[in-house]
C-alpha cells in the first residue's frame, strides 16, 4: 500500500476528512477458526446473560433452516420475544430505532474514533425528536492490525472503550446486543454515503443531501443483500441505496426522521460526513466520553509505575472514572518523569513525506528534548518495523517501549496495544508526536483532558528538509 498516504489531513477546519481511496488489502482468515470463535463469542455472551442463550440458539437454528425470503419476515416474529433480553435502559424504550454506521475499510483506528464523534452529534440531533440507539460497529479487519495468529474481527467496543462512559453521552449498544434485541441479523435500510459526481462548484458551499445513483461499485450485492457487516456473515441489508452528501453529520437527520421509517438504518462510508462543530462543546463531550477500557488503563498505569517511576499522585494526573465530573484546570497536570514520543513510520515514510524525520533526525531531537526538560527516560510509541526499532535502540539507548508478550498481545490485540501506548504517552511530562497522524492527535486530546499545559503537548517532529515546520493546533476543551 505504498500509495496509502494520508493527504490533506489536519486541515484548518480540523475535520480530518478521509482521503484514502485505496481498497483494503484483503485479510483472509481461516474459515473454520473464524466460525468457531464467532460461536464462542455468542456463547460467552449468552453465559453472562442466561436469558439470551435461548434466543441466540433460536436465531441461529432458525436461520440455518430458513430460505432467505422466509428469513425476511423474521424481525417482527422475533421482536415479540425481545423484552426479556433487554440489557440496557435505552433498549427497553418503545419505538426504538437503531442507527448503524461503518467507515471506508482502509481507514485506521484513530480516524474511526473521529468518525464516532461526528456520528454522535447526528445522534444528538435525532434524539431531539425520536428514540434512537447507536449500534457500535464492531472493530476488525483493519489494515494496520497485522499481528499474525490472532483473530482480530468482530471485536466489541468494550475491548477498547468503557461502555458506561459512552452511554453517559449518547445511548449505545454493541452489535451483539442489536442482534439479540432487534429481532435478528437484519438491517432494514442501508445508505451508502458518497460525494457528488460533479464535485462542488467553487465559491458556493451549501449543505445538501440527495438520493443519487451509486458512483462507486457497491460493496453490497443487491439481490442477496450481502456485504461486509463486520464479519457477521449472516447479517443482511434489506435495502441498499446511495446518498450524495455534502455537509456536516446532522444533514442526514431529516432523511432518517422523514424519508425512511426503517427501524434500523445503516450509514456506510460515514467518514463522508463532516463534524457538526469541530472543537465545540458537543465535540468535547463526546470525546471526553470515549474513556479507554479500564483493563487497558490499568495495564498502562502498571507499566508507568514499574518502568517510568510514574504515578498519578506524584504526576498530578488523577483520573475521575466519571468523565462528566472530570474538569481539570489547564496546566495542573505535571506528568511522569519521562519524555513521551509517538513516531509514526510505515506508510508515513513510504511516501517519502517531507514532514516526517529520519530516525537519526528523530534521535537528535529526542536527545535535545531530554536535555532541555532534564529527563532521563523516553517512552517511544511507534509502528516501526523491527529493523528500525533495532536502529532506534542504538541511537536512543535510554528508550523504553511497551513490548507485549504473546499472551498480552492476544489479550489486548493491536487496538489495545495502541491504546496502552497512547495512554502512556498521554501521561508524559512532555510529548512530541508525528505530523498529521491521527494517532498523535488522539494523544493531544487525552493530554488536554488530563489538564496538561499546551506547550507540553502540541509538538511534532520536523522533517530534515522541511522549510516551514508548523506545529499542531491547540484545541482547547469546551466544557
Ligand atoms: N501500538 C502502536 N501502534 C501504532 C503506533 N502508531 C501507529 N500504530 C498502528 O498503526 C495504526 C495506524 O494509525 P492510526 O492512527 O490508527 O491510523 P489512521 O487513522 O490511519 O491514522 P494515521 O496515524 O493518521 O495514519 C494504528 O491504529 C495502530 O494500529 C504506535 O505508536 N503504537
Ligand atoms: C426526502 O423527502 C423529501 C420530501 O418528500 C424529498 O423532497 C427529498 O428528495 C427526499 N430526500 C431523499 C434523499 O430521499
Ligand atoms: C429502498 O430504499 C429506497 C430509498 O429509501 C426507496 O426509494 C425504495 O423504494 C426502497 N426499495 C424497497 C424495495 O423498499
Amino acid at each position: 500500500m505504498a500509495t496509502d498516504v494520508p493527504e490533506g489531513r489536519g486541515n484548518p477546519g480540523g475535520a480530518e476528512p478521509a482521503h484514502r481511496h485505496q481498497p483494503p488489502a484483503p485479510h483472509c482468515w481461516p474459515l473454520l477458526r473464524e466460525c468457531l470463535s464467532h460461536q464462542q463469542a455468542n456463547l460467552d455472551m449468552a453465559a453472562h446473560h442466561p436469558g439470551l442463550l435461548m434466543l441466540l440458539l433460536l436465531v441461529l437454528a432458525t436461520l440455518a433452516f430458513l430460505p432467505p425470503a422466509a428469513a425476511q419476515s423474521l424481525p417482527t416474529a422475533l421482536r415479540a420475544g425481545h423484552a426479556a433480553t433487554s440489557l440496557s435502559a435505552a433498549a427497553a424504550a418503545p419505538h426504538t430505532r437503531y442507527l448503524l454506521y461503518d467507515v471506508n475499510p482502509p481507514e485506521g483506528f484513530n480516524l474511526r474514533r473521529d468518525v464516532y464523534i461526528r456520528i454522535a452529534s447526528l445522534m444528538k440531533t435525532l434524539l431531539k425528536s425520536e428514540n434512537w440507539v447507536l449500534v457500535l460497529p464492531p472493530w476488525g479487519r483493519l489494515y494496520h492490525w497485522q499481528s499474525p495468529d490472532i483473530l482480530q474481527v468482530r471485536i466489541p467496543w468494550s475491548e477498547f472503550f468503557d461502555l458506561p462512559s459512552l452511554n453517559k453521552n449518547i445511548p449505545v449498544i454493541e452489535y451483539e446486543q442489536f442482534l439479540a434485541e432487534s429481532g435478528g441479523p437484519f438491517i432494514e435500510q442501508i445508505y451508502v454515503l458518497q460525494g457528488y459526481e460533479e464535485g462542488w462548484k467553487e465559491g458556493t458551499w451549501e449543505e445538501k443531501i440527495d438520493e443519487r445513483p451509486c458512483i462507486d461499485q457497491l460493496m453490497y450485492s443487491k439481490d442477496k443483500h450481502q456485504g461486509w457487516f463486520w464479519g457477521y456473515e449472516e447479517t443482511r441489508g434489506l435495502n441498499v441505496s446511495c446518498l450524495s452528501v455534502q455537509g456536516s453529520a446532522s444533514v442526514v437527520a431529516p432523511i432518517l426522521l422523514k424519508n425512511t421509517s426503517a427501524q434500523s438504518v445503516m450509514l456506510d462510508r460515514a467518514e463522508n460526513l463532516l463534524h457538526d462543530h469541530y472543537g465545540g462543546k458537543d465535540y468535547w463531550n463526546t470525546r471526553r466520553s470515549m474513556v479507554f477500557a479500564k483493563h487497558l488503563r490499568v495495564a498502562g498505569d502498571e507499566f508507568r509505575n514499574k518502568y517510568l517511576q510514574s504515578t498519578d499522585e506524584a504526576d498530578r494526573t488523577h483520573y475521575n472514572e466519571d468523565w462528566t465530573q472530570m474538569k481539570v484546570k489547564t496546566g495542573t497536570a505535571l506528568g511522569g518523569p519521562y519524555l513521551g514520543v509517538h513516531l509514526r513510520r510505515k506508510d508515513f515514510i513510504w511516501g517519502h513525506r517531507e514532514d516526517v524525520p529520519s530516525l537519526h533526525g528523530a534521535a537528535k531531537k529526542i536527545h535535545s528534548l531530554l536535555k532541555t526538560h532534564k529527563l532521563e527516560k523516553v517512552f517511544i510509541a511507534t509502528d516501526a518495523v523491527e529493523d528500525e526499532i533495532e536502529l532506534l535502540k542504538k541511537l536512543v539507548p535510554e528508550m523504553v517501549r511497551f513490548e507485549p508478550t504473546w499472551e498480552e498481545l492476544e489479550l489486548y490485540k493491536d487496538g489495545g496495544m495502541a491504546v496502552i501506548d497512547q495512554w502512556i504517552c498521554a501521561h508524559a511530562r512532555y510529548f512530541i508526536g508525528t505530523s498529521v497522524s491521527t494517532f498523535s492527535f488522539r494523544i493531544h486530546e487525552e493530554r488536554e483532558i488530563l489538564g496538561f499545559d499546551p506547550k507540553t503537548t502540541y509538538n511534532r517532529f520536523c522533517g530534515e528538509k522541511e522549510k516551514n515546520c508548523e506545529q499542531p493546533t491547540h484545541w482547547k476543551i469546551v466544557y
